[in-house]
């Protein structure tokens, strides 16, 4: 089975690569179709994560999957939210978006810098399809003071997880892509495609229907 990767993000796709390499299907990045990115016109992550999904399988006439997500700080009512990609300005680097939130945060003291990392998996099997299947995953943590750690994209470097001791930029790749987020979504996905495949594998099935 082939499935097209609905993201441009080159950190998304090296973990999704990783996570999703058990399963037995092709996942294929849309920049290697030449799929161009559509506008993020949602208010939600689901919104957006389904339209990102419809938007590559039309382009692409095969099935998609997509993922939203975003960091949400507590202190700043959610905020970055689904605009993260975005916060610091429409073409703006991980760098400038990070150096943004250490601004907003400034002489926030340590209880109010309680965040999470929260991610929504669509999955269509075509661009009409009236029943995607949809997955979320959360992971907790607090933004730290400064950037540490080299691993990871996005807001890693201040997404400091206490239970590690460290930032998401700081603990390998490997591990990340256990307790993510992201890898919590997509170990619901991959149990469902499991689901189908025992279906699949009683013979009789439409008999006993
Ligand atoms: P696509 O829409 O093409 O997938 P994007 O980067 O625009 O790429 P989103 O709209 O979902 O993706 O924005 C997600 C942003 O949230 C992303 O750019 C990061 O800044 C942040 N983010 C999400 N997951 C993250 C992670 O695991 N680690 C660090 N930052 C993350």
């Amino acid at each position: 089975m082939h499935i097209i990767l609905a993201t441009g993000n080159r950190g998304k796709i090296r973990e999704f690569r990783q996570i999703l390499e058990p399963l037995p299907c092709i996942v294929r990045p849309m920049s290697e179709l030449g799929i161009p990115e559509p506008e993020e016109t949602g208010l939600t992550f689901e919104e957006n994560a389904l339209l990102k999904a419809r938007a590559a399988s039309r382009h692409a006439n095969l099935p998609a999957i997509a993922d939203d997500s975003g960091l949400l700080v507590d202190c700043l009512q959610g905020a970055p939210g689904v605009y993260s990609a975005r916060y610091a300005g429409n073409d703006a680097t991980d760098q400038q978006n990070v150096q943004k939130l250490l601004h907003e945060l400034n002489g926030v003291e340590k209880p109010l810098r309680n965040a999470r990392f929260h991610c929504v998996i669509a999955v269509v099997r075509h661009f009409e399809d009236d029943q995607p299947l949809m997955f979320s995953g959360s992971w907790e943590g607090e933004i730290a003071t400064l950037p540490s750690g080299e691993n990871g994209f996005g807001y890693d470097p201040v997404f400091y997880v206490p239970e590690y001791r460290c930032t998401a930029a700081q603990i390998e790749p490997e591990l990340k892509n256990k307790v993510s987020h992201r890898a919590r979504a997509l170990e619901q996905f991959k149990a469902e495609l499991r689901q189908i495949d025992v279906l699949a594998s009683i013979p009789d099935r439409k008999i006993r229907a």
